[in-house]
């Protein structure tokens, strides 16, 4: 689940120690931003009680002894995700193939966080606070050519690349309440894409670039909502009283995976654009979330605490064959995958 105004923790706290940090960022979510505080979503596991007991359903039972593997069962892929294993926040990139070591790409004493990928393969763009309160930075997939490309006081981040690559949707808090906003790469022109006084949020582009799926909580509950890149079109996706988060389009458009507390704690799910046939795909009474479709359609990434830190997984859509892909004692979260060459 999302949570603002939380700092990445180094230590390695107790389920009950995160269960009680990461809760007090909740409630900070509801609140308007104070002077000096950051605006970042988190994780947050536990949020249920440890022992709630789950609902009995008949999906397939995950294996208890899953074992690490970077065999994807596809074609081998790389994934860009945010790990503190240096000490602070920075973007790595993996290359899923067994003995390759993740790779530190910011390496940089600021926060760097929430990768989001150029279609191209070749960028990456991604939150970083090194100079403040959070702005949209752009780099190459090397680590190289940084550049900040929002350079505003308030917040913005969690950036989304649109299919064409001439484009950038980010969440800022420049309007004293979260927008989505679209920024033209060439030309640095920007346009309010939500233009709502509640929390709008986590912007990610339909595969068409037509349209952008986003979290919102205007009707004084977060569910999804997609809406055309026009501003017309606005259509409710999820209608659940739980926190419904973190949106990822399927590769042919027709389903968003997304991350949700109906069920009393943080799970993957899969619905229909058009609203229909909620699927839940992750049983576990750990933090699972952060979903991300992997562009061929094949595997969606997340992240969970179920083997005791964050690590990153991923599983087929119905939920079946899951993997882990880290292995660190560090935080790994917000995987990315890298798209393929077109
Ligand atoms: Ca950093
Ligand atoms: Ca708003
Ligand atoms: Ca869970
Ligand atoms: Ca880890």
């Amino acid at each position: 689940m999302l949570l603002l105004n939380t700092r990445f923790s180094n230590d390695k706290s107790t389920p009950g120690k995160t269960r009680g940090r990461r809760a007090r960022g909740l409630v900070e979510i509801a609140q308007p931003p104070k002077r000096g505080i950051s605006l970042h979503l988190k994780a947050t596991p536990y949020l249920a009680a440890l022992s709630l007991i789950l609902p009995a359903c008949d999906h397939q039972q995950l294996p208890s002894d899953i074992e690490l593997s970077q065999d994807l069962g596809t074609t081998v892929q790389d994934i860009a995700f945010t790990s503190d294993r240096n000490g602070n926040e920075d973007v790595y990139l993996m290359t899923l193939v067994p003995g390759n070591a993740p790779l530190n790409l910011t390496n940089h004493a600021g926060r760097d966080t929430d990768p989001a990928w150029s279609p191209d393969g070749t960028q990456i763009a991604f939150t970083s606070y090194r100079d403040g309160p959070g702005d949209v930075f752009l780099m190459d997939a090397s680590g190289e050519q940084v550049v900040n490309l929002t350079n505003h006081t308030a917040f913005d981040g969690f950036p989304a690349w649109s299919p064409d690559g001439s484009t950038i949707a980010f969440t800022t808090y420049r309007d004293l309440n979260s927008e989505i906003y679209l920024i033209d790469i060439a030309t640095g022109e920007m346009r309010n894409l939500t233009q709502h006084d509640c929390f709008d949020i986590l912007p990610v582009w339909s595969p068409d670039g037509a349209r952008i799926a986003f979290v919102s909580r205007r009707e004084h509950n977060w569910d999804i909502y997609v809406i055309n890149i026009d501003g017309t079109g606005l259509t409710r996706i999820t209608h659940d009283d739980g926190i419904d988060v973190e949106p990822t389009w399927s590769a042919d458009g027709s389903r968003i995976a997304f991350a949700s507390m109906r069920d009393g704690n943080d799970e993957i799910y899969v619905i229909n654009v058009d609203g229909t046939d909620p699927t839940r795909l992750t049983f576990d009474q750990a933090f699972d979330g952060f979903p991300a479709w992997s562009p061929d359609g094949t595997r969606i990434a997340f992240t969970s605490l179920r083997d005791g830190n964050e690590e990153i997984y991923a599983m087929n859509p119905d939920g079946s064959e899951l993997s882990r892909l880290t292995d660190s004692p560090a935080n790994d979260r917000f995987p990315r995958w890298r798209p393929r060459p077109h």
